[in-house]
């Protein structure tokens, strides 16, 4: 068993937000168990994106508790730490490679990998794959929905902080938006990508019942700037400005239904335990549906009907499965019962390991 005192994470990013917002949240929730982190990012702007504070023509800085370094094809990470991540699939160069091979012992080295539900993952989770040259094994780890994967990012109090987010508290984070919802609408935030079906979704919204769907800057043209408001029949699109993080928590627990996309808002929403519409990476070949169906038989265990059909056939349409038709109504008379079911979800989830406590003890035994 290996005294772990040192991490290093290397994030590079390949677009969005998904892969940094990962890595800075594994930084920090690695950070706070009082490991010496480092976060090695190959674009501090999209980091600072997310956290304004980032210095981006810093190489060198503290952030939340740990290091964030910058890196790049000329500036190759020097990982020195115990335990190496790189974050999905990122190719390591052969200059850092090279260094931690001569390191005696040399590092635990983890490729932590996508969220997938399905089932290939539990076989592939922590599979060694030796160098092919050097001195080194990398280890496969998955993310994932059940006790046999590496379960989702959590920070130790998320859940408490969650629970007591009342409604008091919520009132107030909301007005500190500029958004007030009256008494009998339903508040919704979308966040998804640019193929969604927007504006077809914006048109079932008017149909009622009342809606206040809050769009954060930079996710669609049809929405109005931050601050900005547009009626249209039952609907009420309302801009508002990019949230730090855990703002962005904030907002999926105040929200009656969450549209969330890729890989760490679709997890914050789960966490967030109220009914949620998750657009996948758009992949090739329509490889993200099969991931969609893969997740839908795990999340809809439990599920009855009519709830089950209605969410799972609006879940297809919005990750443009071309046999779906949407039923709107069908799918807001089903809300009640979707948020009973988040719940039972949230609590399934978070009898699994949390990912960053599920790495650290797998490195320790392995090291
Ligand atoms: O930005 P994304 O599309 O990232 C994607 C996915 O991770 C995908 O799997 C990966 O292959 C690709 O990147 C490269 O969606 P995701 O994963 O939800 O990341 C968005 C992050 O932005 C998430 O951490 C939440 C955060 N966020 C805010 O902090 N404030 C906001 O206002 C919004 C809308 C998002």
């Amino acid at each position: 068993m290996r005294n772990l005192r040192s991490i290093d994470i290397v994030c590079q990013v390949l677009d969005n937000y998904g892969d940094v917002g990962v890595c800075w949240r594994l930084a920090r929730v690695l950070a706070l168990d009082g490991l010496a982190v480092t976060l090695w990012v190959d674009d501090l702007a999209r980091l600072q994106r997310l956290r304004p504070s980032v210095d981006i023509l810093r190489d060198q800085q503290s952030l939340d508790g740990f290091t964030l370094r910058y890196w790049s094809a000329h500036v190759a990470p020097d990982p020195a730490a115990d335990l190496v991540i790189g974050a999905f699939g990122c190719r390591l160069p052969e200059a850092s490679l090279q260094r931690m091979a001569t390191r005696k012992p040399a590092p635990v080295w983890i490729n932590l990998e996508y969220l997938s539900a399905e089932d290939w993952v539990e076989r592939s989770h922590r599979v060694p794959s030796p160098h092919p040259r050097l001195p080194l094994v990398e280890y496969f780890f998955f993310p994932g929905f059940t006790p046999q994967t590496g379960g989702l990012l959590r920070e130790p109090d998320l859940l408490s902080q969650r629970a007591s987010f009342d409604a008091s508290e919520r009132a107030l984070f909301l007005s500190n938006l500029g958004v007030s919802v009256p008494f009998n609408s339903l508040l919704v935030s979308l966040f998804c990508y640019p193929s969604a079906p927007i504006e077809s979704l914006l048109n079932m919204m008017q149909s009622g019942p009342p809606i206040i769907c809050l769009i954060p800057e930079g996710v669609t043209p049809l929405a109005p700037g931050a601050g900005e408001k547009i009626t249209r029949g039952a609907l009420t699109l309302q801009g508002i400005p990019f949230l730090s993080p855990d703002d962005y928590d904030r907002l999926l627990w105040s929200c009656d239904l969450n549209f969330v996309r890729g890989e760490d808002s679709a997890s914050r929403a789960q966490w967030a335990a109220q009914p949620m519409v998750w657009q996948l990476y758009p992949q090739h070949q329509q490889v993200h549906l099969h991931k969609l169906e893969a997740f839908m038989a795990r999340y809809c265990a439990g599920l009855d009907e009519p709830g089950h059909t209605a969410w799972c056939e609006f879940s297809r349409w919005w990750n443009a499965d071309p046999n779906c038709s949407p039923d709107w109504q069908a799918f807001m008379r089903a809300l009640p019962v979707l948020k009973l079911h988040a719940n039972r979800w949230q609590q399934r989830l978070a009898a699994n390991r949390a990912l960053g406590s599920a790495l650290v003890e797998f490195a320790r035994e392995i090291g």
